[in-house]
């Protein structure tokens, strides 16, 4: 196996126990588990969390249920229980095979009384198969002949960093079977889980179970030789009353099915891989001459792929994906600005369902319009079931547990245009109408209607103007006339008539309905097109810097450098107030509106606002948000190096924990926002109506770039090296006559060269 698709530990250090649960946590779409290791250790954070199953918590309102733990199996040998905190540990190695989605691990271990011992496991949450959960381990005794006892079960005493959420319903044990049927306290959703240990190899091996309250196990006890191994299968079902009235006998069911079947482990791992395979042959991008940048984007595919709903539409994908209990599970602008992109361009059905959660929380986002007396619908800023606002309004402060408000929830109204953003990339790159149609034009219309009462007409400037908003950057709040949430909405009100017109043209008896219903007046119409107009952002017309917000340049400037070298963000060393009254961004807001309308603006702009911005940005500990921005603007400005000091920042998020906190989760926005690093920032793929072009800007020491995307329904290829790059052209002082069809061919030109081109990268892909 190339090893540029194994994210492997070869040491195990306890301090970096929780960041590496982060980082080999596994999942199917439907769920996800958290790296944890099945014989458990004290510190240990392990997670399962079903996508969708919330229940209240207080101050962040719902989140998302730890559910019981499927992953114990304990190992005793001649009486010795196992365990990475005793004994001695002669061989360590852990491996997340990102290519077939399983986790394994090797171990060589010593115990106290001296018995040596060879143990393996591996683990996969079935993609072929999104209830079924499986591990598999080995049990080798290398110096001695003795009893082997496992112990599997199915847990249900977990908890979400203390708040337990669950209560047992019923839980059981008989025919090498036991089950677990639990309730959340609050939103009442059942959840139950049946699991079987199927052990191969050991004499006299005979199975059992107990019945501890709350943790069903099933017993198996063998003797083995010395040399001899042992092979011990424990495969679980999971459902809940979100799918099936009646989860527990779902899950019974299944497993019947299965072992009527004879799928064992072998069969449904093989199951699994070639699903994962499906994936991978469109979303895979191939990176020549850089390893780490190679693992880096793999594994950002593999916890977007593993965290993407398959069958679901009322969930999206939370900002910590399905990985740990921070942010609770509520879904952000994370989805709709940083992941989707991915999705839209190599998994539009994965992106079709993602939209299909805000069109089916649109009466939640009615209901936060209508509580602030604005008509329309305003998206919340944190989501989860419903789609109610879910932002915590006040938490205790980290440190002194003093109140510390977050404004996001009032503030970032943002996320309604980004929602719409959304949507309407969505439909220009797919071309799938009967969406819009249906489903997309609702939202953008509705949403748009928020807008139109939000802004107020400022008399004395003759001007509209959005007052008390927080912008992307969060250092900042009560802002007046922030850039990105003024540009965003003249954006959303233009895009919203330009729906309409489209609709009313090739619609007209669903566009009348949509008119009828959401009262599309001519005069709202017509409103609609003064405020795109007319809503103001300030930019300096001799030297295109937009400010970031009224009177941003009257805010205390700073020079970042003078704080370094520091651990802690900006926003820790100088308060939260005293942030807000300085010139640092937590994240890029004015760049951010530059790269999604791109179109809008020139290059000096560009260049203008950068020079302006990046320096006074909190890179290292601001939000793992911002690096993979930068770095596409930075390859659009022909800053190579610039851009791939910010590229990595973005890879390094989780595998190399960068900011310290990979604890707490996946950065899932951030390995969005690498993809798109990637693609439209080294790979300048630009999409139109008409085509699309790609244009080599590589890392110097990258030898080829090579991607699928999907364009209206067709998949293309890009398959780039720095011979395409005109930069590297240029240096190389040996531009070509008509080159410049290689490096921005629209699509149509491209046909021709392309199979062999698809070929090629085909065959690295399979690679
Ligand atoms: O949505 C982001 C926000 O932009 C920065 N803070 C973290 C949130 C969740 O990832």
């Amino acid at each position: 196996m190339d090893d540029n698709w194994l994210i492997t530990e070869t040491t195990f250090d306890p301090q970096q126990l929780h960041r590496q649960e982060t980082v080999f946590t596994i999942g199917n779409g439907y769920l996800g588990t958290r790296g944890a290791f099945e014989e458990g250790l004290p510190e240990a954070r392990p997670a399962t969390l079903v996508n969708g199953v919330y229940d209240a918590v207080p101050v962040a309102f719902t989140e998302l249920a730890n559910a019981p733990n499927w992953l114990p199996l304990a190992i005793s040998i001649n009486g010795e229980r196992f365990g990475l905190e005793r004994g001695q540990l002669l061989h360590y190695r852990r491996t997340l095979n990102l290519r077939t989605g399983v986790l394994s691990r090797e171990v060589r271990w010593r115990s106290p009384r001296g018995h040596t011992v060879d143990l393996s496991w591996a683990r996969f949450a079935s993609l072929a198969d999104p209830h079924l959960l499986a591990l598999r381990c080995h049990v080798t005794p290398l110096d001695f002949d003795g009893e082997i006892e496992l112990r599997a079960a199915l847990d249900g005493h977990v908890d979400n960093r203390g708040y337990v959420h669950w209560d047992t319903i019923a839980q059981g044990g008989a025919d090498n079977r036991i089950w677990l049927h639990s309730r959340t306290r609050a939103s009442r959703i059942d959840l139950a889980e049946v699991a079987t240990l199927i052990v191969q190899a050991g004499e006299a091996t005979n199975i059992s179970s107990t019945d501890c309250s709350g943790c069903p196990t099933l017993v198996a006890r063998g003797r083995l030789r010395q040399g001899q191994t042992m092979v011990a299968d424990k495969l679980v079902t999971l459902y809940t009353s979100r799918e099936d009235a009646a989860p527990n006998q779902a899950a019974e069911r299944h497993l019947d099915r299965l072992s009527a079947a004879g799928q064992g482990y072998a069969e449904l791992q093989a199951a699994h891989q070639i699903e994962w395979e499906k994936y991978w042959a469109i979303s895979d991008i191939f990176i020549e001459g850089d390893d780490q940048a190679q693992r880096a984007i793999r594994f950002s595919i593999f916890q977007l792929l593993a965290a993407a709903p398959r069958d679901d539409t009322r969930v999206s994908i939370p900002a910590k994906a399905l990985s740990s209990f921070a942010y609770f599970g509520h879904v952000f602008w994370d989805t709709e600005i940083y992941m989707l992109p991915f999705f839209i361009y190599t998994q539009p059905r994965l992106a079709h369902n993602l939209l299909m959660y805000r069109y089916h929380t649109l009466p939640a986002a009615r209901r936060k319009a209508s509580a602030g007396g604005y008509p329309g619908a305003q998206y919340a800023w944190e989501s989860a079931d419903t789609g109610d606002e879910v932002t915590p309004v006040w938490v205790p402060h980290r440190k002194d547990g003093s109140p510390v408000r977050i404004w996001t929830g009032d503030q970032a109204i943002h996320i309604t245009a980004d929602v719409a953003y959304g949507a309407w990339h969505y439909w220009r790159t797919t071309g799938d109408d009967d969406w819009m149609v249906d489903y997309g034009a609702e939202i953008v219309l509705e949403t748009a209607r928020f807008w139109e009462s939000r802004v107020k007409w400022n008399a004395c400037w003759a001007r509209y103007e959005i007052s008390r908003v927080m912008g992307p950057d969060e250092y900042h709040h009560t802002e007046n006339n922030n850039a990105y949430t003024n540009g965003m909405a003249r954006w959303h009100l233009k895009t919203a008539r330009e729906t309409l017109g489209w609709l009313q043209n090739t619609r007209p008896t669903l566009a009348d309905q949509l008119v009828a219903r959401l009262d599309l007046t001519p005069a709202r119409l017509a409103r609609w097109e003064a405020i795109s107009e007319q809503l103001h952002i300030f930019q300096d017309p001799s030297s295109g810097v937009i400010e970031q917000c009224e009177n941003f340049f009257a805010l205390k400037d700073i020079d970042l450098g003078t704080y370094e070298p520091r651990q802690q963000s900006m926003q820790v060393l100088l308060g939260i107030e005293g942030a807000n009254t300085q010139q640092v961004l937590k994240q890029p807001d004015v760049l951010l509106l530059l790269y999604l309308l791109s179109d809008e603006y020139d290059q000096r702009a560009k260049k203008a606002n950068w020079d302006y911005y990046a320096p006074r940005t909190d890179h290292t500990f601001g939000s793992s948000l911002g690096p993979a921005i930068h770095a596409i603007l930075a390859c659009e400005l022909g800053m190579p190096d610039a851009a791939y000091t910010h590229f990595r920042r973005a890879a390094q998020a989780d595998l190399m924990d960068v900011r310290g906190n990979a604890d707490d989760g996946l950065h899932a926005a951030s390995a969005g926002g690498l993809w798109q690093a990637i693609v439209f920032g080294f790979g300048g793929l630009k999409v139109t109506p008409v085509g699309w072009s790609a244009t080599a800007r590589l890392p110097s020491h990258w030898r080829r770039l090579s991607f699928h995307f999907y364009h209206r329904g067709k998949l293309e290829t890009v398959d780039l090296t720095p011979e395409q790059d005109p930069q590297h052209r240029g240096k190389a002082g040996r531009p070509e006559r008509g080159d410049e069809t290689q490096d921005a061919q629209m699509g149509s030109k491209r046909q021709s060269g392309l199979a062999d081109n698809r070929r090629l990268v085909q065959r690295r892909m399979s690679r």
